[in-house]
């Protein structure tokens, strides 16, 4: 079978999904080379750590998420920060919703970076909204990463704070370590929280099943709805999430995750469906 038409086929159309737009998010991670952006991004994907590094061109993963009978989409755009083309990186602030900056605490010039790129959010953003830069809210967290290696620490708590500002609500700092990872759940609860999306979108709150699996499980949703507008009960408790393989460079991957609503005591129950 040809490339595109197996994407197809694994991947239902936006159509058939049928994602209202108040439900289509981007998420967009910036920072420095070698920060540790793409790691962060197979975390919240897959799970995995690689050590090895592979420099990034431009990444872009698409991610479906059914809960509660409503489907979401998150675009995730995983930048490179090895000389990016200014225009490139306007185009992504400008289409992004949800912001990841990365530093890495190892390193002063990547915090500087970072110092740099928030002021180009906020001043790109409040231009787009008609906004001063002061009263525009953008979600955005602030990643300090590779909190493993805390003995080469070259940025200090103080100045962090001074960049992030005292309003959790504008932006938030996250001391995280994808490769040991610490505080990554924590992070993307916070983003989401920001954005006013669904928290089990964040990827403690996953399952793995397979594609198949989880198409049964979406009609099963869409049913459940219909069942809830006729009176009855429906499965809405139920949440699900599906990652298609990337519209960037072409990829088969068939891993489909789930999402299942925490419990009363907030806790989300894991189980591996297949
Ligand atoms: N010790 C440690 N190493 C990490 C951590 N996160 C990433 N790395 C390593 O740092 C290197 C760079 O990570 P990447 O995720 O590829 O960095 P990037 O920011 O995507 O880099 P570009 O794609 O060039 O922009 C890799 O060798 C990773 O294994 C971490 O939390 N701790
Ligand atoms: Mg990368």
């Amino acid at each position: 079978m040809k490339l595109a038409a197996m994407i197809k086929k694994m991947c239902p159309s936006e159509a058939e999904l049928s994602i209202p737009a108040k439900n289509c998010y981007r998420m967009v991670i910036l920072g420095s080379s070698k920060v540790g952006k793409t790691a962060i991004v197979s975390r919240f994907l897959t799970g995995r750590f690689e050590e090895q590094y592979t420099p990034t061109i431009e990444d872009f993963h698409r991610k479906f998420y059914s809960i509660r009978g409503e489907v979401y989409q998150l675009d995730i755009l995983d930048t490179s920060g090895n000389h990016p083309f200014p225009a490139m990186r306007r185009l992504s602030i400008l289409t992004g919703d949800v912001f990841i900056l990365v530093f890495s605490l190892d390193n002063r010039d990547s915090f500087e970076e970072v110092q740099r790129l928030k002021q180009q959010i906020l001043e790109t953003k409040s231009c787009l909204k008609n906004k001063t830069k002061e009263n525009i809210e953008v979600p955005l967290v602030i990643c300090g990463n590779k909190g493993d290696r805390d003995f080469y620490r070259e940025v200090q708590p103080r100045e962090i704070e001074q960049l992030v500002g005292t309003d959790p609500k504008k932006c938030a700092y996250f001391e995280i370590s994808a490769k040991k990872n610490s505080s990554l759940d924590q992070m993307f609860q916070a983003l989401f929280a920001m954005a006013k999306l669904p928290s089990e979108m964040s990827p403690d709150l996953h399952r793995k099943v397979s594609v198949q699996y989880c198409d049964i499980l979406h009609k099963k949703a869409l049913k459940g709805k219909k069942l809830l507008k006729e009176g009855g009960r429906g499965s809405t408790e139920e949440a699900y999430a599906a990652p298609p393989p990337p519209a960037g460079p072409a990829s088969t991957a068939t891993s489909c995750t789930s999402v299942r609503k925490p419990s009363a005591e907030g806790t989300a129950r894991r189980r591996t469906a297949v």
